[in-house]
């Protein structure tokens, strides 16, 4: 298929790929602005693996060779060290990942939406029948329950399915030569190789995310220094191949953040009328008596079975009108593998959503509320219908997805923020498939040009004796005609691989024309053509195109519709 209507800004081929960043330090929060599931799935490193400047090497090779007194002191053999550092090519891709800016800006309603959905809720209930004896071996050494841990997993992995694959040395090899937080860096790439060493995981299984976390729940090496378990009696801690181990290990991490055996989290709950909401905030503890003293209650009006003086925070993700939520000592224990209170919510809600509990009683206030995973691939395959090059339908909405929806929103008048919601979903189910055929601006037929100027700024499409159209531009299945004026012009276009549409070849014969001013506005237009040749699409409406030129300029094409 052909494919159209794609405006990619320049830069916009950053994959999301951002690290789960579980146990990194807080500076990360916030960084994390899809799924964490989705978010621990690195690019194959063949995809996005930027070539490697040689004085980049050189300077990496001498840092790495800098670093064998301090592996030294950490306990690492020079054997182990040389092994694993030897032949280590450096990774610019996870430098740009560390300074990616999040350029969408997640809504606390789409996050939940995609993390607990009704296929992590059925695959969590899998889990934990699955997994029972261990789960209940993990309840009974450090007294956290099934539920809880089988939810960290949902959320980290997607149990199990997405560890990220990048190799974990390479990564924090390159994080610990260059930028911002080295010495973070190199601690974890000491842990790394000290993890190595003992015979825990080999070099070449140690894969995951671009910031250094691994496994089925995602630990940084340093944390499995601390905290990881060899929970199946094999002889080795193994978070990357043994489930046991990476359950029992996320039971014992809990355990050592302060969790409360046999204490709920929180409640979801009610606020009264005209309540302050200055009160609310995760660090903002009061005394439960207090809370219920100004008038919070369960949404489902059953008492909170707690000692009154137990510390409890008020949380209000969405503001006063959104869902509420009172929140205990357990909470924070969840937020401490992840410093995200959005994190900590997705996790804590699925906790209860396997223990059978259904969603939250207050909505999130938002008439366009956020699409499960099964959804955004619904609604990617749409998008695909549509003409649009978003490329694999896998649920992740990246900028090339972002690009199409704000195209469809333009077009269906929506609001235009390239968020995917239910509504954008609706139009689209209402409207599988562009009007007629494949190619969107074959089926749309002639074209004439409006308001494109020359190089110095002057109008040139303004020229319009006798009342007729200038031009008129055909495009179609790859070829391009242009009518009009004293030229008969033909010639090729292809869409490049940023989505601008890009003029091969042009083929004009110059007819005998009296009018000068014709003459004048078909160079032009040929100029326009062959110079510049690379037009990217910047907005596109039914029967509307604007195109921006190489050089900035911009024209304005209307379809006129061939009569009937
Ligand atoms: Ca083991």
């Amino acid at each position: 298929m052909r494919r159209f209507l794609v405006a990619l800004p320049p830069g916009a081929l950053m994959a999301l790929v951002m690290g789960a960043c579980a146990q990194l330090q807080p500076q990360f929060e916030g960084k994390v602005e899809s799924d964490v599931d989705v978010a621990a799935v690195a690019a194959p490193p063949s995809e996005d693996k930027p070539e490697v400047p040689p004085r980049m090497q050189a300077e990496f090779d001498a840092c790495l060779a800098g670093l064998r007194d301090d592996a030294a002191a950490a306990g690492i053999s020079a054997a182990t060290f040389t092994a694993n550092t030897r032949d280590l090519v450096l990774d610019p891709g996870v430098l740009a990942l560390l300074n990616r800016q999040p350029e969408f800006t997640t809504p606390i309603w789409d996050y939940m939406a995609g993390l607990v959905d009704e296929e992590r809720v059925a695959d969590g209930r899998a889990m934990l029948a699955r997994h029972a004896d261990t789960l209940a071996r993990a309840q009974q050494r450090y007294g956290v329950d099934p539920a809880t841990v089988v939810a960290v997993w949902g959320v980290e992995s997607d149990y199990g399915r997405t560890f990220g694959t990048r190799p974990l040395l390479v990564s924090l090899a390159t994080l610990s030569c260059f930028d911002r937080r080295q010495a973070f860096f190199r601690g974890e790439l000491f842990s790394a190789l000290q993890i190595i060493q003992s015979g825990d995981i080999d070099a070449d299984r140690l894969r995951g995310s671009w910031a250094g976390a691994f496994g089925h729940t995602q630990f940084m090496p340093s944390t499995f220094q601390r905290i990881a378990v060899d929970f199946d009696g094999d002889g080795r801690r193994d978070l990357i191949g043994s489930v046991p181990d990476a359950l029992g290990s996320t039971a014992h991490y809990l355990q050592r953040a302060g969790w409360r055996s046999g204490q709920p989290w929180g409640y979801e709950v009610r606020v009264p009328k005209g309540f302050d909401a200055r009160l609310a905030g995760r660090t903002d503890r009061r005394a439960l008596s207090d809370w219920l003293r100004r008038g919070i209650e369960r949404v489902d009006g059953r008492p909170i079975d707690l000692p009154g003086d137990t510390r409890a925070a008020l949380l209000l993700p969405a503001g006063v009108e959104g869902p509420a939520f009172l929140v205990f000592k357990n909470f924070d224990a969840i937020y401490a593998y992840n410093a995200s209170e959005s994190y900590a919510l997705a996790i804590a809600h699925l906790s209860d959503r396997l223990r059978g509990g259904g969603g939250f009683a207050t909505p999130w206030p938002t008439d366009d509320p956020g699409l499960s995973r099964k959804e955004r691939k619904e609604l990617q395959a749409l998008l695909l219908a549509r003409g649009h090059d978003i490329g694999e339908v896998d649920g992740i909405i990246g900028s090339r997805t972002r690009d199409a929806i704000r195209q469809e929103q333009q077009r269906l008048g929506h609001a235009v923020d390239g968020r995917a919601g239910q509504r954008l979903l609706r139009a689209l189910r209402a409207q599988p498939q562009a009007p007629a055929g494949p190619d969107a601006l074959a089926q749309v037929g002639r074209w004439k040009l409006q308001g494109a100027t020359d190089a110095a700024g002057q109008p040139i499409a303004a020229v319009a004796p006798h009342g007729k159209p200038v031009h008129a531009i055909v495009l179609s299945d790859g070829s391009l005609g242009i009518e009009g004026g004293c030229n008969h012009m033909g010639g090729r276009y292809d869409i490049d691989a940023q989505g601008r549409l890009v003029v091969q070849e042009i083929q004009s014969t110059l007819m005998a024309c009296a009018d000068q001013a014709l003459m004048t506005a078909d160079s032009a237009v040929a100029g326009l053509l062959q110079g510049a040749s690379a037009w990217r699409i910047a907005e596109s409406y039914p029967e509307q195109l604007y195109l921006e030129h190489a050089d900035g300029r911009r024209s304005h094409w209307v379809a006129v519709r061939p009569a009937p």
